[in-house]
């Protein structure tokens, strides 16, 4: 079965391509180096230096071939570029395409106009290429693309997968359910949805939407099997997410970083969840014509908690923790309702690794070999939803 990764660079993409390369599905890479861009406009690096693409992919072939792993071939490139995605695609003819090709980061789209456009235009404006070249040149591809938890926001209502049933004015219907996203990074993740639902609907194209929760961790079974093949774990204001950031907090000594109340909630799962998600979306297809929405999330904390478990976990390891709540540079409900439901990737068999003090004492003691490495500068929230 041939698999097509868009952004096999990235914090997941990478990953996930060694993870089922391993499971002998051919696997095909393309990425536009566009975090890596930005990474150095701002200063920032990940944890571990990381090696070019080109290297990581030799490094795992190599390997591989010694195992019997499938390989992985990689072709760079920018799907802004209709040319060269029509050519990939057709090349490639993919059974299954997991689209990660997207610029990840909320804060970096509340930078200013400029960053809140290319957010937009590179995620939106790559998507719909997407869509016209499976159409075009692959319509029996299965799309799987990486959205969003963050595009429902905080209603005051459990949170569906993808649909709601409504009753108004005495009638029945099944819409999308409403979207209010948290940032202008999720609002393309949300325009994105909307643009996947309609092809299915008017073209008859098959794509499943991951609304994905908060991804924690660094290492998966494969890479940490060569220094070279580590993925890019990042603690910044930028890129770093909430989990991995208080990490790397703890093992350098400043204080965790809790927006605002530290009350909101948000879903969260295990780096490794998000491979086995991904492999289970790939056996359970939508049909064509549909559009089947999955939230892919393995467990719901607020703020406050997560801080708390790293202090505790912490502590075991003889190490003090500073907890510091700051004025919240996000716009976003300090209190709130939170009932988002994950049944789907259950009933087709995830089993999740859920979050406890063993996991956080085993990624501090891994952060610890890289303290060295950690640039205290980039920490602390630089960037404000509102100014
Ligand atoms: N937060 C803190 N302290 C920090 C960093 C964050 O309290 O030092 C809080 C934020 O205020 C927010 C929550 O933690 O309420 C989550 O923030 P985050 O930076 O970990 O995650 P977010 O910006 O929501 O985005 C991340 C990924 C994004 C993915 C999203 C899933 O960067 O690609 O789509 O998680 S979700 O959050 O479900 O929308």
């Amino acid at each position: 079965m041939k698999i097509l990764i868009i952004g096999g660079d990235g914090y997941l993409g990478w990953p996930t391509a060694m993870f089922l390369a391993k499971k002998k599905y051919q696997v095909f890479l393309t990425d536009n180096f566009s975090k890596r861009k930005i990474e150095s406009e701002n200063g920032i690096k990940p944890l571990q230096p990381i090696e070019t693409l080109s290297n990581r992919v030799y490094t795992w072939n190599n390997l591989g071939k010694k195992k019997g792993y499938g390989k992985i071939r990689l072709i760079s490139g920018d799907i802004l570029n209709q040319r060269f995605l029509n050519k990939l695609l057709k090349n490639v003819k993919p059974d299954h395409i997991i689209h990660y090709g997207e610029q990840p980061s909320a804060p970096y789209s509340m930078m200013g106009r400029e960053q809140a456009v290319y957010s937009q235009y590179n995620n939106i404006i790559g998507s719909l290429n997407l869509l016209f070249g499976v159409k075009g040149i692959c319509p029996k591809s299965h799309i799987i693309k990486l959205g969003s938890m963050g595009i429902y926001g905080t209603p005051n209502i459990d949170i569906e997968e993808g649909y709601l049933k409504l009753k108004h004015k005495g009638r029945f219907d099944k819409v999308l359910f409403p979207m209010k996203p948290h940032s202008f990074y999720h609002l393309s993740k949300a325009a994105d949805s909307l643009n996947l639902d309609f092809v299915c609907r008017v073209w008859g194209l098959k794509a499943t939407d991951l609304h994905q929760g908060v991804v924690y961790g660094v290492n998966t079974k494969e890479t940490i099997m060569n220094n070279n093949l580590v993925t890019s774990f990042h603690y910044d204001h930028i890129f770093g997410t909430v989990l991995n950031r208080f990490m790397v907090q703890a093992v350098c000594g400043s204080p965790l970083t809790i927006y605002g109340s530290g009350n909101q909630k948000r879903t969260f799962l295990n780096i490794n969840d998000t491979l086995k998600c991904i492999e289970l979306a790939i056996k359970k297809p939508a049909k064509y014509g549909e559009y089947k929405v999955r939230n892919q999330f393995t467990e719901v904390f607020d703020i406050n908690e997560l801080a708390q478990l790293v202090e505790v976990s912490a502590k075991e390891l003889g190490i003090k923790v500073k907890i510091k709540k700051i004025k919240n540079p996000r716009t976003e409900l300090s209190k709130h309702y939170y009932k988002p439901s994950n049944k789907s990737f259950l009933e087709i068999g995830l089993k999740p690794v859920y979050l406890n003090k063993k996991f956080i004492k085993e990624t501090i003691l891994y952060i610890q070999k890289y303290k060295v490495n950690i640039d205290k500068k980039i920490l602390d929230p630089k960037i404000k939803w509102k100014n």
